[in-house]
């Protein structure tokens, strides 16, 4: 999801260069000297499942088992291999490139935490970081994720409903939309300190929704995934999961969602409005300037040159739950 303007030392993901490539570069890179052992602080889970190009070196960041309710996964959904969905990340924050984050990432702390909601509201809240596994029941959701440059995955996310929170917070009646701020702390974020890493946008990190998708019962703050809580690279502590959106909407390690009166600025829609909308409901019918987004490189068991091309859903597939929100709007417009 790189700029036109993108200078070549923003190396890009690896749909536009497909996934073996992309490894193929990294381990030359690797032969190179370029990914010494400074670079690869942590790259591998030490679980069975930990990424293939990486298997010796242990993952460092403490996750811990969640308690839930299991999701009845009645679309019979496959899920992708946690050892891929804690690999293959976006994250600017920890490096513009898919292993980055995890690399990375290994060192953030994520406890304490503050996730502060308020704005136009009766009741605002802080939430500690123990708040966030223990304030509501949580539930597994099993969710396609779909990035706008055209890689999917199934990840069973852990979390509860923002609804939930936001009913909390007894929003008002200026609130119209929903603003939401990732960590700003370039001392732990080395993206945020090096725009060479961090891929080139503007820090904080910032995501909008309407007040009506937030309160979409499918709007998800996730804080766990595969039965633990998120390891960093997926957004530890606390997340947002928009399944019928891509994925840059589900903007992670949250610091303050706040109840606004109009349609906020968002991080990527402020960097290139042309290819990237607020909206940004997953469209096959609406390619993004630069490639289609009529299907999509699904990341599921498949080996190191499987393709796994399927077609994308309007909606994500979610157009039964969401479709009714859009109602009337130009979704070419509003896209
Ligand atoms: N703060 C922040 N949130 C973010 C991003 C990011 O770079 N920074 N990347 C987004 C994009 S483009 C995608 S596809 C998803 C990826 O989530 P995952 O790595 O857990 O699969 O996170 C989104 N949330
Ligand atoms: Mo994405």
């Amino acid at each position: 999801m790189l700029i036109k303007t993108a200078k070549s030392y923003d190396l890009k993901e690896s749909d536009v260069t497909p996934e073996d490539v992309y490894l193929n570069r990294r381990e030359l890179l690797k032969g190179m000297g370029f990914l010494g052992a400074g670079a690869l602080l942590a790259t591998a889970s030490a679980n069975a499942n930990a990424g293939w190009f990486s298997k010796d070196e242990p993952i460092k960041f403490k996750t811990t088992p969640l308690k839930y309710t299991p999701d009845t996964n009645p679309d019979k959904l496959i899920l992708t291999p946690e050892s891929k969905v804690i690999s293959h990340n976006n994250f600017y924050e920890f490096g513009a490139q898919k292993q980055q984050p995890q690399e990375l990432a290994q060192n953030f702390n994520v406890n304490p935490w503050q996730l502060t909601i308020g704005g136009a509201c009766d009741k605002p809240i802080t939430l500690d970081y123990h708040d966030l596994t223990s304030m509501f029941p949580l539930k597994e959701r099993i969710y396609r994720l779909r990035c706008v440059e055209a890689w999917s995955m199934v990840i069973p996310w852990i979390g509860f409903s923002l609804a939930d929170l936001l009913k909390k917070v007894a929003p008002n009646a200026s609130a119209k939309y929903v603003l939401f701020e990732t960590l700003d702390d370039p001392e732990q974020m080395p993206g945020q300190a090096n725009r060479r890493l961090g891929g080139g946008i503007a820090y904080p990190y910032v995501e909008g929704l309407r007040l009506d998708e937030a309160m979409n019962p499918l709007t998800l703050m996730s804080v766990g995934l595969y039965g633990k809580t998120l390891p960093p690279q997926n957004g530890a502590p606390i997340r947002l999961v928009v399944p019928w959106k891509y994925g840059f909407k589900s903007i992670k390690s949250i610091v303050s969602i706040t109840l606004v009166s109009q349609q906020p600025q968002t991080t990527w829609h402020k960097l290139a409005p042309k290819e990237y909308g607020f909206y940004a409901n997953v469209n096959p019918e609406h390619d993004h300037p630069r490639w289609s987004q009529a299907s999509e490189r699904h990341i599921t068991t498949g080996g190191l040159f499987a393709r796994n091309r399927i077609k994308t859903l309007a909606f994500n597939g979610y157009g039964e739950q969401v479709a009714h929100l859009y109602k009337g709007m130009n979704l070419r417009q509003f896209f």
